[in-house]
C-alpha cells in the first residue's frame, strides 16, 4: 500500500530534559541518513512534555526530514483552570502528533473511549495528528473477546470525524498483554486484528479513508521482531516503548526500510 510508514517512540515517563538531550544527540544524527535515504518512512519521538524543548533543540541542530515530535497526552479544552494539563494549541506549537488513550492512560488515569474521542477531535481541529491507542486485556484476549472489544473501542474512540479528518488519523493497536512484558503478539495475530480495525474503519468512513489510515502495532517491539510485524498487510508501522529508549530504536527504523 502507498502509506508512509510511521515508527513512533513513546518514551513514557522516562528521560527528563537533560537525559532527553543527550539521548537525542545519540540517536538523531544516526536517524538522519536513514530518513534522508528513504522517503517512505517517518519517525516521531514522543518524550515527556517537559523534555520536548530539549529534543527540539537537538532537532534544530541536526535538521532531519520526516523526523517529528509528539506528545504523549493532551486535554481537549482550549485553556483555563485544568491544573497539570496541556491544551491542543500548546501541543501544536511544539508537536505534529499526539498519542491519545494509551492503555496506561486508560488503566491508571481512567480515560474512557468517550474522553479519548473528545481529545482526538480536539487534536484534529488543531492540525495535530492523533495516534489513538486501542487494545484488549489479557483477560479479554483469553476469553476470546478481542474482536468485540476492538469493535467497541474503534466505534467509540474514533467517532464523529469529518471525512477529511478521518484520513489523518493513526491507530495504534496495542494488545495490553504484550505491553512491556516482552511477550509480543505474533505477526499473524496482530495482522488479523489490524485487518479487522481497517475493516471497521471502512464501515465508518468509507474506502478512501480506510486506505489512508495508518495502523501501528505496539507492544514489546524490538529490532528483532519489527520485520515480522511490518510484513503484515495492514500494519504500517510501530509504536515503540521500551526499545525507543535505547539505540535499538535506530535499528528498528533501519529494519523497517
Ligand atoms: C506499548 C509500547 C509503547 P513497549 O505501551 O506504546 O510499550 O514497547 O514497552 O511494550
Amino acid at each position: 500500500a502507498a502509506r508512509t510508514a510511521i515508527i513512533a517512540g513513546n518514551w513514557k515517563m522516562n528521560y527528563g530534559p537533560q537525559k532527553a538531550s543527550s539521548f537525542s544527540m545519540e540517536i538523531i544524527p544516526r536517524l538522519g541518513p536513514l530518513l534522508r535515504s528513504y522517503q517512505e518512512i517517518m519517525c516521531i519521538l514522543c518524550p515527556p512534555a517537559i523534555s520536548l524543548c530539549s529534543v527540539r533543540e537537538v532537532l534544530d541542530a541536526f535538521p532531519t526530514p520526516r523526523l517529528e515530535l509528539g506528545a504523549q497526552n493532551m486535554y481537549f479544552e482550549e485553556q483555563g483552570a485544568f491544573t497539570g494539563e496541556l491544551s491542543p494549541s500548546m501541543v501544536s506549537e511544539m508537536c505534529s502528533t499526539v498519542i491519545l488513550g494509551h492503555s496506561e492512560r486508560r488503566t491508571y488515569f481512567g480515560e474512557s473511549d468517550e474522553l479519548v474521542n473528545k481529545k482526538a477531535l480536539a487534536a484534529l481541529k488543531h492540525g495535530l495528528r492523533p495516534i489513538v491507542c486501542i487494545g484488549e486485556t489479557l483477560e479479554q484476549h483469553e476469553a476470546g473477546k478481542t474482536q468485540e472489544v476492538i469493535r467497541r473501542q474503534v466505534q467509540h474512540s474514533l467517532a464523529n470525524f469529518a471525512p477529511q479528518q478521518a484520513r489523518e488519523v493513526v491507530i495504534a493497536y496495542e494488545p495490553i498483554w504484550a505491553i512491556g512484558t516482552g511477550k509480543a503478539a505474533t505477526g499473524a495475530n496482530a495482522g488479523q486484528v489490524t485487518h479487522l480495525i481497517r475493516q471497521l474503519y471502512r464501515e465508518m468512513y468509507g474506502q478512501e479513508a480506510a486506505e489512508a489510515l495508518r495502523i501501528l502495532y505496539g507492544g514489546s517491539v524490538t529490532s528483532d521482531n519489527t520485520s515480522e510485524f511490518m510484513a503484515q498487510e495492514d500494519i504500517d508501522g510501530a509504536l515503540v516503548g521500551g526499545a525507543s529508549l535505547k539505540p535499538d530504536f535506530v535499528e528498528i527504523v533501519h529494519k523497517t526500510i
